[in-house]
């Protein structure tokens, strides 16, 4: 049985595809923490500098496995949803704190808690033909994953509860022109266009881009002057970095700069 996780390493990128193409890639708790493990070998290993994730087959991924034994309804037996979510948010924790840029290719319909974890990530490219379901509704759920989180942050208050609370599906190219994703590109150039996004991103100073992350994840919440504060601890501890002299010193060499730290 091939994994339901592939990953491949590959020039300081890394690719983990979401691998069961015959169930839309649905997650079951097996699945989830294989994914929360190579996403903690991402982390561990130095030699990585940016993550593409993406899906096999049709389908980015139709979010939760409703046949999974956690969540399948049974007459007479409450099921306590928690216990799955268990599985997901090491996930969802991980790709929103990894200690390198990522990427999401979404090459097909994302749906419930498979739209979440690509919005999780830092810049998400989709396939012209792929499309974002906030399916939780529709099964009397709410939406997991960090979803209640990122929505307004990426589409404002009113666009996000049209969407989680009619749970319709919306195209790549509409999830673009909202701001919900970075960019929906031909089906044929995705792989190609998410791979040189992510070589980018590998040759820039990582810490420099995670920081970013954290400061812009972390200013929503902050007065102005509180993210001024923060702007310059951050700024501080760069300045004291390898990368930070590299860059400046290649750019006043007029060379390419090579970046190291992580
Ligand atoms: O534990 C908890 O429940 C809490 C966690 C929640 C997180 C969540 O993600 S909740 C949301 C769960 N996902 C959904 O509700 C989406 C359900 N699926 C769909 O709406 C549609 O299948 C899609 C929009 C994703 C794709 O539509 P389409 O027309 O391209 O394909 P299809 O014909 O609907 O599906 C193909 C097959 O996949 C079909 O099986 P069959 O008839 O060929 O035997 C369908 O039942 C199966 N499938 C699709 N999604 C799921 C699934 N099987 C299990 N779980 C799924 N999520």
């Amino acid at each position: 049985q091939s994994p339901s996780i592939a990953t491949a390493i590959e020039g300081g990128v890394c690719h983990i595809t979401l691998n069961r193409p015959e169930a839309l890639n649905a997650f079951t708790a097996p699945m989830l923490d294989a994914l929360a493990a190579a996403l903690q070998e991402v982390a561990a290993n130095e030699q990585v500098r940016a993550l593409v994730l993406t899906g096999a087959g049709r389908a980015f991924s139709a979010g939760q496995d409703l046949q999974e034994p956690l969540v399948r309804p049974e007459p007479g037996v409450r099921k306590d949803l928690g216990l799955m979510l268990d599985h997901y948010l090491p996930v969802a924790r991980a790709l929103r704190s990894l200690p390198v840029p990522t990427v999401c290719a979404v090459n097909g319909v994302a749906a419930g808690a498979g739209a979440n974890l690509a919005l999780g990530c830092d810049i998400v490219l989709a396939a012209e033909g792929a499309s974002f379901i906030q399916a939780f509704s529709k099964i009397g759920l709410i939406p997991d994953c960090g979803g209640t989180w990122l929505l307004p942050r990426l589409v404002g208050r009113a666009k996000a509860l049209e969407l989680a609370l009619l749970g319709d599906k919306l195209s790549a190219s509409e999830a673009a022109r909202l701001g919900l994703i970075a960019r929906c590109v031909p089906a044929e150039t995705l792989a190609a266009e998410a791979l040189g996004v992510a070589q980018r991103l590998a040759a820039l100073p990582t810490s420099a881009l995670v920081r970013t992350r954290a400061l812009v994840d972390a200013a929503m919440d902050l007065p102005f002057d509180e993210a001024l504060s923060a702007e310059r601890t951050a700024q501080s501890a760069l300045g004291q970095a390898h990368d930070y002299q590299e860059g400046v010193q290649a750019f006043l060499d007029k060379r390419a700069p090579r970046y190291a730290d992580r």
